[in-house]
């Protein structure tokens, strides 16, 4: 089962990984680089089965990238609390109000110039896909904006028109932009790839939580790979996934002892039910996930 690769990934960490500090404190066992394929064809998709995964949550995250967005109210308004906590802290950390998580997403919801002020989360993944910031040089030597760059519909595009490129990149890591984002880039690095007819994705990340990150970034890399497969009328090939700093937080020990007793449960399929006109028209209700019948929901904290 192709899962078991993530579950022996898992395994492995947990019990060779080298035992680290981290930014946050908690502490991980980790291991530097790390290999997943999964291929996508029939349907498939490495969506993760020994624990339940919200993958439209992923899913609404992926359509929000696409939308350009950088702030967390979108999401919010859809119920989709995965960002929250970055926010929530530099509000905290900036203003001393000590206002609970809870309270605070209330706020961002109900309010829409407190969420313009302290829901964004800098130039991130949307930002950067879709509207890739430049600079031009104007006669009297000053800078001023050029046009943002648009990397997902260039991708669409050279993929359409020259297929054999070996530049299909959809980069996150703007290095000149790093210190303004909540998060620098985890799934930083995209590359697609044509042959036989099939289209070929492979995702760089630099940074993973196993069980909590992956299962999400798995899914959605897999997700976008599908999707321009869909615009672009390829059949979808291999899923590569490639981690750098690997991990597990120390204080995921239960997650990770309960999942790795259970077995993967059969093969979910994902089927598109709509063909949009581009890239950027998908929404939440053209996904229909088949044959999904996961073990239970797993909870552990998540290190901000
Ligand atoms: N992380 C992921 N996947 C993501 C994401 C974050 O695994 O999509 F946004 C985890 C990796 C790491 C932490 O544990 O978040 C980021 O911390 P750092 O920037 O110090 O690597």
């Amino acid at each position: 089962h192709p899962e078991t690769q993530y579950l022996d990934l898992m395994r492995r960490i947990w019990s060779e990984g080298s035992e680290r500090i981290d930014r946050t404190g908690i502490g991980t066992r980790s291991v530097f680089g790390a290999t997943l394929r999964f291929d996508l064809a029939g349907g498939a998709m490495p969506l993760i089965t020994s624990k339940r995964v919200y993958w439209k949550t992923a899913t609404r995250e992926l359509l929000w990238f696409l939308d350009g967005e950088t702030n967390i109210r979108p999401l919010v308004l859809q119920g989709v609390s995965i960002w929250n906590e970055w926010p929530h802290a530099r509000y905290v950390s900036e203003t001393g109000d000590d206002i609970p998580l809870e309270d605070f997403v209330k706020r961002i919801a109900n309010d829409e110039s407190f969420a313009a002020n302290w829901g964004d989360l800098g130039p991130v993944y949307g930002k950067q896909w879709v509207d890739w910031p430049t600079w031009r040089y104007r006669p009297d030597g000053l800078y001023e904006p050029g046009e943002g760059i648009n990397q997902v519909a260039q991708v669409v595009e050279s993929l359409r028109t020259n297929p054999g490129s070996r530049r299909h990149i959809i980069e996150g890591w703007n290095v000149a932009q790093l210190d303004r984002m909540a998060l620098p880039p985890c799934h930083k690095t995209y590359q697609f790839h044509v042959a036989d007819g099939k289209l070929n994705g492979l995702l760089y990340q630099r940074s993973c939580d196993v069980a909590l990150g992956l299962p999400f970034n798995l899914w959605s890399a897999a997700l976008l790979q599908r999707m321009l497969a869909q615009q672009t009328d390829l059949e979808p090939g291999e899923f590569i996934w490639m981690g750098g700093d690997v991990h597990l937080y120390l204080n995921h020990g239960e997650l990770i002892e309960e999942q790795l007793t259970r077995e993967p449960q059969g093969r979910p399929r994902l089927e598109i039910v709509r063909r949009p006109d581009s890239i950027f028209d998908y929404r939440i209700d053209d996904f229909s996930v088949l044959d999904y019948r996961p073990l239970g929901a797993l909870k552990a904290p998540v290190a901000v």
